[in-house]
């Protein structure tokens, strides 16, 4: 009885403790890890330098110590762990020049990596730009600039600082247009990208050329189309067929000399039905919106998904639970009807992001909270400009097969199931796309399969952002097998009967397609430490105080990958009974680690390496660190 107060006890006193404690990391310039060595002496911190220690020491801090204690990384050696009692204390050290970076265990910073336009001032980042994985995209290409995309418009703000200098050429057809509508489309196209204002764009450094004026569009298509060098416009407009209309039968004149001149059309699939095309009521299916709908090699209809929330997020505005990758009711597109979405029929070929997205308005004005197929096109446009910028050989043809090949199914969420058929081959992958695109023009034949270290680990070896804890979005566990659906991690609650999933997500990240023959080892590990051991010991278990400490948990096969392609594997899992750590530091924590064995692809060796200098240098092995409470 007396052992069981007493455990009571600590715990408590424990989770007190943690309550007032912020933790950080933080890395040492190159430099100042000379001169600077940081020890506890007493009850106070010392560092060889006197000025140093001072400065620690007037922080109120309650710990700091190396962070990877035994790594031979000489990076490694210069991160240290921090805890403080009181957060805002932080900021001191953003501003001491020693320090080279500091960041909150949950705080990923990415500005390095990313454009530094990329977040909005709360810090968060372009969910539509996450989405279609423009950033990683962008490792490919950031776009050419002598690349010249078409846009079909009325009109623009041509002084919109995010917007200056890249629209190259313009023609006028009739007389001037008041509309800003050709703002907002050329902005999701390729506003410009890095420049520290506005919004970053899937098209960076790509040009445009756009028609502009109160004229009729399906000449304006015919006259950007004539341009020498275009290859792809960008129609973020449409109107009903009708077998009658004088006006359907000049644009299939015009289109047709659109595909003789190996002329992309990507096209707006419209905004349901706000568009008063045929509606068929029963099938729920929209009318058909042209040029989109036309079944033509060089012509893509897109429609929408949203971008924003997580699964199951329920908006006050749509009043139902919505997702990023749902093709969704919103409540603008049309006359109150429940059941109304952006535009999806059979003639779809694709979605991107279309709801609450950023866009660009004249006189220098930006909104986050758009919608419209009018942004999905040229998400895509701007997608194909990458393709081009890798391997201008590409045909019309060819760049609406792969970006169609390319897409993410996400038939398999069930915010899309009623929508079977209508939303085309699912959400672009710009990522998957500029790959292959690359790909078909030059290859290395050298097999790279990746699990990440953190969002912002693009497959580079080492891995060198600034996310010390090495929390890697590719590895997430679930207490119910919703993994493919929910693809981050929750809290599990032990249980003695049920099995948890994990969910690891492997991407080919090369232009060779892989075998099959590849696998995963899946390791746990009840600290960083111990999971070292557990590796190290291949498959044999380790036993002290009569604990388990960590074992493989299982090897999975990965199936053939193309490039660009990725898996995830859902892994059933008998956890660990967190009440039998009870005693231990940290009795809720646990880790997992995964390494990807592959012959073509083999894990880098150093017999000095400690697990930690492994897991940075090699795109094989990533770990997560991931919590088990009691019940
Ligand atoms: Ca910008
Ligand atoms: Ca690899
Ligand atoms: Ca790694």
């Amino acid at each position: 009885m007396k052992s069981f107060l007493i455990s009571i006890i600590f715990f408590f006193s424990s989770l007190s403790y943690a309550q007032n404690s912020y933790n950080f990391f933080f890395e040492l310039t190159a430099e100042s890890k000379e001169n600077i060595e940081i020890e506890k002496s007493n009850k106070t911190y010392r560092s060889t330098s006197s000025e140093f220690s001072d400065f620690i020491n007037s922080n109120e801090i309650l710990q700091i110590e190396k962070a990877y204690p035994n790594a031979v990384l000489e990076r490694l050696q210069r991160i240290y762990k921090l805890k403080l009692r009181d957060s805002t204390f932080v900021e001191n050290f953003k501003n001491k020049k020693e320090i080279k970076m500091i960041s909150a265990v949950d705080y990923p910073d990415l500005r390095n990596s990313y454009p530094n336009d990329y977040f909005d001032e709360d810090g968060n980042s372009n969910t539509a730009l996450d989405l279609i994985k423009a950033p990683q995209a962008w490792q490919i290409t950031k776009g050419d600039s002598t690349i010249v995309v078409g846009i079909v418009d009325r009109g623009y703000d041509k002084n919109h600082e995010d917007l200056k200098g890249k629209i190259v050429k313009e023609i006028e057809l009739g007389n001037k247009s008041k509309s800003d509508h050709g703002t907002t489309v050329a902005g999701s196209l390729a506003a410009i990208t890095n420049n520290g204002k506005g919004f970053s764009s899937i098209g960076y450094h790509t040009k445009m050329a756009m028609t502009t004026g109160i004229y009729s569009l399906e000449k304006g298509l015919d006259s950007i189309s004539k341009i020498p060098g275009i290859k792809i416009v960008n129609a973020s407009w449409g109107f009903c067929g009708s077998t009658k209309s004088q006006r359907l039968k000049r644009l299939d004149s015009i289109i047709e000399k659109v595909r003789e001149r190996d002329v992309l059309v990507v096209a707006a699939a419209g905004n349901g039905i706000k568009m008063r095309c045929t509606l068929d009521e029963e099938e729920k299916v929209h009318g058909y919106h042209f040029p989109a709908s036309y079944d033509m090699d060089n012509v893509i209809s897109v429609t929408s998904v949203g971008n924003k929330f997580p699964y199951g997020h329920y908006t006050e505005i749509t009043k139902k639970a919505g997702w990023r990758d749902c093709h969704e009711h919103h409540p603008f597109s049309g006359y109150n009807i429940p059941d109304n979405c952006h535009t999806h029929n059979d003639k779809v070929d694709i979605a991107a992001p279309g709801i609450k997205v950023n866009i660009l308005k004249k006189n220098n004005e930006y909104s986050s909270g758009h919608w419209g197929t009018s942004q999905s096109a040229p998400m895509v446009a701007g997608t194909a400009a990458l393709m081009l910028s890798v391997n201008p050989d590409l045909t019309a043809k060819q760049l609406k097969e792969i970006l169609l090949n390319t897409a993410d199914d996400i038939y398999h969420l069930p915010c899309n199931e009623k929508f079977k058929g209508l939303i085309g081959k699912g959400r672009l992958n710009a990522y998957r796309a500029v790959l292959t695109a690359k790909c078909m023009k030059e290859s290395d034949g050298k097999l790279d399969l990746i699990i990440r270290d953190a969002v912002d680990d693009f497959g580079v070896e080492p891995y060198e952002g600034n996310n010390y804890d090495w929390q890697s979005p590719d590895i997430w566990i679930r207490n119910k097998n919703d993994g493919k659906v929910y693809d981050y991690e929750e809290t599990i609650k032990f249980s003695r009967k049920e099995e948890k999933y994990i969910y690891v997500r492997i991407t080919n990240n090369s232009c060779k397609t892989s075998t099959g023959e590849e696998e995963i080892n899946l390791f746990w590990g009840k600290s960083q430490e111990d999971l070292a051991k557990t590796e190290k010991s291949k498959n044999q278990t380790h036993k002290e105080k009569r604990l388990l400490l960590g074992e493989q948990i299982t090897t999975e096969k990965i199936p053939v990958l193309q490039p660009g392609e990725e898996v995830v594997l859902e892994i059933p899992w008998k956890t660990p009974n967190p009440r039998k750590y009870r005693k231990t530091e940290n009795p809720n924590s646990f880790h997992l680690l995964v390494k990807i064995n592959s012959d073509q692809d083999k894990i880098k060796e150093n017999k000095n390496w400690d697990l930690v200098d492994k897991v940075v240098s090699d795109n094989n092995l990533a770990w997560k660190k991931i919590e088990i409470s009691r019940k």
